[in-house]
């Protein structure tokens, strides 16, 4: 097995021009996390072998590219996709950065939508996949990383069906209504795009959540569990936080290079007290504010001027994006005024880097300060807040958090703030400033087994795992039921001295109709239940979501077993009904109300009440606006019933509203409690009646009407296949010899 890793950027950069080429290591988190992780892999056999496809960071003349190639195959066990100037211009400056970027991180107001950009966002996304198809070998597994590349994992389902395939976002997934001011092609396309994947992995369950929405939203497909059914294939969503690696951080302060590195830092400090601010530049790190807040503490807090040093380091990203640049504007002015305004010429407050560092100068800050103000506006999870916690070997420095940084879930037990409470942020300085010793071994204890434990290693390993692990599916595939299938029921059923048959209604013995009423039991299915249930050895029991009346009136001549409503009628063969499940009633009157809001807005849609639940039937509703409508009414719905044991449940074109308590499987169960049968054959068409093959025992035959995605054994194409199996059952002798 090989490792594929996919991202827009490789974890080095090309250097240099033309011959003169040398390779440097990128910055950003995903970088970071990423590189050690493979390094962590490498000490696993089974996924020792790895390769990286990705941007090399600039751009390479076509003479050169053959020599970049290879001595990033043979140095790094890279891949370039190589593109030009004016493509990342519109792919990376344009519609990453200036459109999903902002969109992602819920600051729609720096959004900007433009065609041009989403076209080259697919045609860069086409290149790698290009690129993919190129080097991918069978047993291969993908693992897509990031905003940048989310067409990547449907491009690459279309030509490898069966290959695993990962996809790790980075940043946060915003609320639906933020990710709706995408345009419906953009978002539809990404979230098609991102469902191509066997696996996607967030940074937290709030991520995922909004993810999920998004997709209920926009494509109608309901989440169980986590997981999506697109197509014939399951999609798992899960939270997957990235971890640090650990060591590393922990030990840093003990290497030569680094330690002298923190003399050299002491000495310029002196005996002032340390805080760090570390980031990308970007508008999403809260670098203004918190620029704010420390000029609010010096303004509360006299008796600490000229004892405090901001070291403020700025790492330059993105800066062909406009606001990027607006952003190193205001920090540039804002550092200036609060020098001037506090310095003289023993003391600036602030000291400033508008650079990237090598490690061993990160690692000895993390080492020196005294604290760091990781206040981001919002953050998928923000590692420099975690390799500054494991890098007090001491235990002696403090992190002050903003609640909207992913780690905020994990390191809660640290000085959290909100990223837009100046005066909290100002009063968070002074009181990790002021923290004992003991305070902060107490605060610091438990953060750093935390880190330890859940390294960068155990991260992806957790990912790898999870992407292997055979999806168990929402439905497995049933197999056809040909002649070999059907004689060795028929064979089992006519040894068989007790024989159910336990069949769903609509969808399975009659077609739909566009009117739930017309759907009339035909004269031929009578007589074959008739013939059936005439045999005292054989039970036939009707199990169906429709009303007690209508089933009794179509039924009344036959002496079948029926239950309505899922369960919540039984009719014995005699003909007395009784209630069978007896469930919650109280709650359709406001259900009914807003279901016919949305009726009278839908052209087609009709509410039926039931005596145990509601339904929304929309078949013959516009299925355009279905697509719309329907999703945003079953999103309604889970808020609305939560905390409830009412249920929406999506049926053939329709959605109901009933107890959790009322279902086929109950109703089965209940039935089959006490009762002996050598044979049982049930048959269903729709998702409910999936709940009904979940309550057989092992040995039925159970069958869907429809196709292969369910969890009966068995499946048949149509209404009248079933019949006439049916109709076969019913002339066969039984061990009674009838
Ligand atoms: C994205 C998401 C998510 C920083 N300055 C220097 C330097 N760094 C390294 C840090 C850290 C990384 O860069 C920054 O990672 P962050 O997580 O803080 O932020 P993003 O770059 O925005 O990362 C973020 C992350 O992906 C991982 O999933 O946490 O939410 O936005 O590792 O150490 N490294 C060097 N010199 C520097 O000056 N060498």
């Amino acid at each position: 097995m090989r490792l594929i890793v996919v991202s827009n950027r490789l974890p080095v950069i090309v250097e240099g021009k033309d011959e003169n080429i040398t390779f440097k290591q990128s910055a950003g988190g995903l970088v970071q996390g990423l590189s050690a992780s493979l390094e962590s892999l490498e000490d696993n056999p089974e996924s020792k072998n790895y390769l990286w496809i990705g941007w090399p960071g600039t751009t390479i003349k076509e003479e050169y590219q053959k020599t970049v190639k290879k001595a990033l195959k043979k140095n790094f066990n890279a891949c370039p996709v190589f593109t030009s100037e004016a493509e990342m211009e519109k792919f990376y400056l344009g519609f990453c950065n200036s459109t999903l970027w902002p969109i992602f991180h819920s600051i729609p107001t720096l959004a900007n939508y433009n065609e041009d950009f989403f076209e080259e966002y697919i045609k860069v996304n086409k290149k790698f996949k290009d690129v993919l198809i190129k080097v991918l070998k069978k047993d291969d597994i993908v693992w897509v990383h990031d905003y940048h590349l989310m067409l990547l994992p449907q491009m690459l389902r279309n030509e490898f069906k069966d290959i695993k395939i990962g996809f790790f976002l980075h940043i946060p997934f915003p609320s639906f209504e933020i990710f709706r001011l995408l345009p419906k092609n953009w978002r539809t396309e990404i979230i098609n795009g991102l469902l191509g994947a066997d696996l996607i992995g967030f940074h937290t369950f709030s991520y995922m959540q909004n993810f999920t929405n998004a997709v209920e939203r926009t494509t109608g497909i309901q989440s169980k569990f986590g997981n999506f059914a697109a197509g014939d294939r399951t999609v798992k969503t899960k939270a997957f936080p990235i971890g640090i690696d650990f060591d590393k951080y922990n030990d840093s302060s003990q290497k030569e290079s680094v330690s002298k590195e923190i003399e050299n830092l002491k000495k310029t400090f002196g005996e002032n007290k340390v805080i760090l601010s570390i980031d990308r530049l970007d508008y999403s790190k809260g670098i203004t504010n918190r620029l704010r807040a420390f000029e609010l503490f010096l303004e509360r807090n006299p008796s600490w001027r000229k004892k405090v040093t901001l070291a403020m380091i700025v790492v330059p990203s993105r800066i062909g994006v406009y606001q990027y640049q607006e952003t190193k504007n205001t920090i540039d002015q804002l550092i200036g005024n609060i020098n001037g305004k506090f310095g003289n010429f023993e003391w600036t407050p602030i000291v400033y880097q508008f650079k990237n560092l090598t490690f061993e100068p990160l690692a000895a800050l993390y080492s020196a300060g005294d604290a760091i103000l990781v206040t981001p506006l919002i953050d998928g999870m923000n590692l420099v807040s975690k390799e500054y916690v494991a890098a007090q070997k001491d235990l002696n420095g403090v992190l002050i958090l903003s609640e909207c940084a992913g780690a905020a879930e994990e390191l809660r037990n640290t000085i959290i703030v909100s990223p837009n409470d100046i005066s909290e942020i100002a009063d968070a300085i002074k009181k990790a400033l002021e923290m004992t010793f003991k305070e902060k071994v107490i605060m610091n204890k438990p953060l750093q087994s935390y880190l330890k434990k859940y390294d960068i290693k155990m991260w992806a390993q957790n990912f790898i795992d999870e992407l292997l692990t055979k999806n168990k599916g929402e439905f497995s595939k049933a197999k056809i039921l040909d002649s070999r299938i059907k004689e060795k029921a028929f064979k089992d059923f006519t040894k068989a001295s007790k024989s159910l048959f336990l069949l769903d209604y609509d969808g399975t013995l009659v077609n739909f109709f566009k009117k739930p009423r017309m759907a009339k039991p035909s004269d031929r299915l009578l007589q074959i239940l008739s013939a059936i249930s005439s045999n005292p050895k054989n039970e036939v029991v009707l199990i169906s979501g429709r009303d007690k009346n209508s089933l009794e009136e179509w039924f009344k001549r036959i002496n079948i077993n029926i239950f309505a409503e899922h369960g919540a009628y039984y009719r014995n063969k005699n003909g007395k009904w009784s209630r069978f499940l007896k469930t919650e009633l109280n709650f359709k009157k406001e259900i009914l109300e807003i279901l016919q809001i949305y009726a009278n807005r839908l052209p087609g849609a009709l509410v039926e009440e039931k005596n145990s639940s509601v339904v929304f039937h929309y078949r013959n509703a516009s299925e355009n606006l279905s697509n719309d409508v329907i999703p945003e009414l079953v999103t309604l719905f889970k808020n609305l019933l939560a905390n409830s044991s009412i249920i929406v449940q999506n049926i053939s074109k329709g959605i109901e509203i009933k107890s959790v308590f009322l279902n086929k499987s109950v109703a089965v169960s209940n039935y089959l409690a006490n009762k002996e049968f050598n044979f049982i054959l049930a048959a269903g068409d729709d998702i409910i009646d999936e709940e009904m093959f979940n309550a057989l025992p092992n040995n039925a035959y159970s069958i869907k009407v429809g196709d292969s995605k369910t969890c009966a054994k068995y499946y048949i194409k149509s209404v009248n296949e079933m019949l006439d199996i049916l109709n076969e059952f019913s002339k066969k002798k039984t061990a009674a010899g009838n």
